[in-house]
């Protein structure tokens, strides 16, 4: 079997490469999740789990494995039976005997009555395993969607800043401290560290710009039902540090809000900006929105 035109070595945007036969990328996540993150994950990245949907792809992915040296010689793919037991199908709904891939002997064998996800092995072959183990997975992502803006993500909504040199994102779905960090980094950046006063105005700018009206769809978390914060940096043991391993003073920015940080109730270890850009720490699983920032290399 020749194993396509899917080449290492291929153009690589944001850890996709593209497979020409599907006209789509792909990309293999090594660090493990379990399988309702990596669909989180692929779905913040502007695609979704893949699946062996050609032999082109199937193809694309076996060759992808063994080009990683991976412990484990297997990844999750799009395949699932959360719809019906028993009833495999890819993301969009392509029954598992359309695809081109097949079970390896004995499988599905649904063992202990909690196999509902797939993975693919190393020959190209498929086999039913529990959803919660961690596992490298495949993201595919249309080629539609593959345009890198000036600020050097594929990801829309992005706007560059010329007073800061960085780009910036206002996310309207509220996250918690992990999954907003989870949902930049897909994007290609990082929550938003304020590295001078004069980017401190430029985050209060953009709070004025997402002002509450246009909120539709945001859980309003506060009892006045205003989202006037946005998740920032993370507490680190006793020290207060940034994301990118740095003190507040290091990053150049400390305006804390008045009588912050208090650690209320000693929930307190993730860090946010109010809306006048000043700094609080708050509670890491409350589910606010949050600005992302992409420096541009
Ligand atoms: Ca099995
Ligand atoms: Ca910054
Ligand atoms: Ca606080």
């Amino acid at each position: 079997m020749s194993l396509g035109k899917y080449v290492t070595g291929s153009p690589v945007i944001m850890g996709y490469e593209y497979v020409p036969e599907v006209d789509a990328w792909l990309r293999l996540h090594i660090e493990p999740a379990i399988w309702p993150d990596a669909r989180l994950r692929c779905h913040l990245e502007g695609g979704a789990l893949a699946s062996p949907t050609t032999s082109a792809m199937s193809n694309a992915m076996i060759e992808m494995l063994a080009s990683n040296k991976l412990t484990m010689r297997h990844a999750y793919i799009g395949v699932h039976a959360f719809i019906s037991k028993g009833d495999f199908m890819s993301m969009d709904g392509i029954p598992m005997a359309n695809l081109s891939v097949r079970w390896r002997e004995g499988e599905p064998d649904n063992a202990k009555n909690e196999e509902d996800c797939v993975v693919l092995n190393g020959v190209g072959e498929a086999i039913d395993v529990s959803c919660n183990t961690p596992r490298p997975y495949f993201c595919r992502k249309e080629n539609a969607k593959m345009i890198i803006d000036k600020c050097g993500t594929t990801a829309e909504g992005y706007k560059l800043e010329s007073r800061t040199g960085s780009c910036y994102k206002f996310h309207r779905v509220s996250r918690t401290w992990h999954r907003a960090a989870m949902a930049c980094q897909a994007e290609g950046g990082h929550l938003v560290v304020i590295n001078s006063n004069e980017e401190a105005q430029v985050l209060k700018d953009i709070f004025g710009r997402n002002k509450n009206e246009a909120s539709v769809g945001v859980w309003d978390w506060n009892e006045h039902g205003e989202w006037n914060r946005s998740v920032y940096r993370k507490w680190i043991g006793d020290a207060f540090l940034i994301i990118t391993g740095e003190t507040l003073s290091d990053a150049g920015y400390e305006g804390w809000a008045k009588n912050e940080p208090n650690n209320a109730g000693g929930k307190e270890f993730c860090g946010v900006i109010n809306r006048d850009a000043r700094l609080n720490d708050f509670s890491c699983d409350k589910l606010i929105p949050f600005i992302c920032e992409i420096t541009p290399s």
